[in-house]
């Protein structure tokens, strides 16, 4: 047997705090989000350097002593690569190349480089090489573009193009055949959205920062395996289920990518056309990890990029997870406030969820019998393929006794056709 064996760059990770006012509990919080980060890239770290820097220097990011003394770590620790926990400029980035000798990648650069090895389906692919070649595109941009003007020319590489028009000729025709290719994908999906608005059902989409436990619910909720994992962006690829639960009404949950703080615009560009299913949904529950000590701070780089979204003037519920390590019992705040505690692991609070849910969606469920004249069997048809009917009972004389489950919303929609009326178990018993 192959056995593939993977490069492991010794990394130096340089972790720069610029003139914040953050305490050292947040800092560190910060540190280690990034440490993971870099971890999940899969670098081996062979050196770091922690400091603070007043403001970023134009030209190399890093101040003129900093920048010799991790010269100097560089060379001492054989390092054969060099991350920093900030976006760089091109020239920046170029720049840190040219002192350090060795490769020098940002934080947009980490991220993108950990989505492309998460990336498992054909979509996420898709998004996560236009990101990068995007991201690329910017690089490459300098030092070349006053030539472009002279030739300004489609077709095969010409005298006097140099490698860098090429290159870029070469990238914005591939970025060009994906957008396209991603565009067909996405009107697939707006396909499935006009299906799934006919069948009723809700969309419900869980969204939060990366780690919260999103997938944990989504899993609970639909009866799913989704790999859920104690390790940064797990999920990369939007999951759609119908729920389990038959407290709920008709709902289709919708699992996505989790967030992160200086997520690349990039990358925010390209997963759009996912992300775009969740201008469809009729409910957001943002999952915050409330045993995280920098959970206000994430929650509001959540609301910042559902913002860029436009996603904010859909209802949220603010979901408090992971209880059980706080030691904090499940408990409802006031319904208007649209907040509750639960344990998506230890399975704790999920009634509280489920009837703000319903609340939200629905104006509540109502559950119990109904009639219908045997004339009427679109309507029953209607809310079997909606998933409401839990029982049903047929009277001599051809009757459908239903018992449902359904929003009362919905059921308004109902009430005043000919042959179908509400009714009591006492009614059932009577006539059958
Ligand atoms: N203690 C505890 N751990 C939890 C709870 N919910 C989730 N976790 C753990 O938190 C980690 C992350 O959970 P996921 O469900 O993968 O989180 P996610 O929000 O989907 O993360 P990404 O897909 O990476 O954005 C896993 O190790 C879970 O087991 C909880 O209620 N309590
Ligand atoms: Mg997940």
């Amino acid at each position: 047997m192959i056995v593939e064996k993977k490069l492991i760059p010794k990394t130096l990770i340089i972790f720069l705090d610029i003139e914040s006012l953050r305490t050292g509990d947040e800092l560190e919080n910060i540190y280690e989000e990034f440490y993971e980060l870099v971890i999940s890239a899969g670098a081996e770290i062979v050196e770091k350097s922690i400091s603070k820097q007043k403001a970023p220097s134009v030209s190399h990011f890093i101040g003129k002593g900093k920048l010799d003394e991790i010269k100097h770590l560089v060379e001492t620790s054989c390092a054969e690569l060099v991350i920093v926990n900030h976006q760089l400029s091109a020239s920046q980035a170029r720049n840190l190349e040219l002192q350090l000798k060795v490769r020098v990648i940002d934080k947009t650069e980490l991220i993108l480089d950990i989505f492309a090895s998460r990336a498992t389906t054909h979509i996420g692919k898709l998004q996560v090489e236009l990101a990068q070649l995007n991201h690329l595109s910017t690089r490459l941009i300098r030092g070349w573009t006053h030539l472009e003007r002279q030739k300004g020319g489609i077709g095969l590489r010409g005298p006097g193009e140099t490698q860098l028009e090429t290159d870029r000729r070469l990238i914005g025709h591939r970025i060009k055949r994906l957008k396209s290719r991603l565009d067909k994908s996405h009107k697939q999906k707006q396909l499935n959205s006009y299906s799934r608005k006919k069948s009723r059902n809700k969309l419900v989409a869980l969204v939060g920062y990366t780690n919260a436990g999103k997938t944990t619910l989504f899993n609970r909720l639909t009866n799913s395996k989704q790999l859920a994992e104690d390790k940064l962006f797990a999920t990369l690829d939007s999951v759609t289920r119908k729920n389990i639960d038959p407290e709920l009404g008709p709902i289709l949950f919708s699992d996505t990518v989790g967030f992160i703080s200086d997520l690349p615009t990039q990358l925010i560009e390209s997963f759009k056309a996912t992300l775009d299913e969740l201008q469809s949904a009729d409910l957001l529950l943002h999952v915050v990890d409330i045993s995280d000590i920098d959970h206000r701070q994430k929650e509001a780089e959540v609301n910042k990029i559902l913002e860029e979204l436009n996603l904010e003037s859909i209802p949220q519920i603010r979901i408090n997870n992971k209880c059980d390590l706080k030691g904090i019992s499940h408990q409802v705040k006031k319904e208007e406030e649209k907040e509750v505690w639960i344990s998506a692991e230890k399975n704790k609070g999920i009634e509280d969820l489920r009837e703000m849910i319903n609340t939200e969606l629905f104006n509540g469920i109502y559950r119990g019998w109904i009639s219908l004249e045997p004339s009427l069997g679109n309507i029953r048809a209607k809310l079997f393929r909606m998933g409401c009917v839990d029982e049903e009972k047929v009277s001599d004389t051809g009757k459908i006794y239903t018992y449902i489950h359904i929003g009362q919303d919905e059921l308004k929609s109902f009430i005043g056709i000919e042959g179908f009326a509400l009714c009591e178990d006492k009614d059932i018993i009577l006539e059958s």
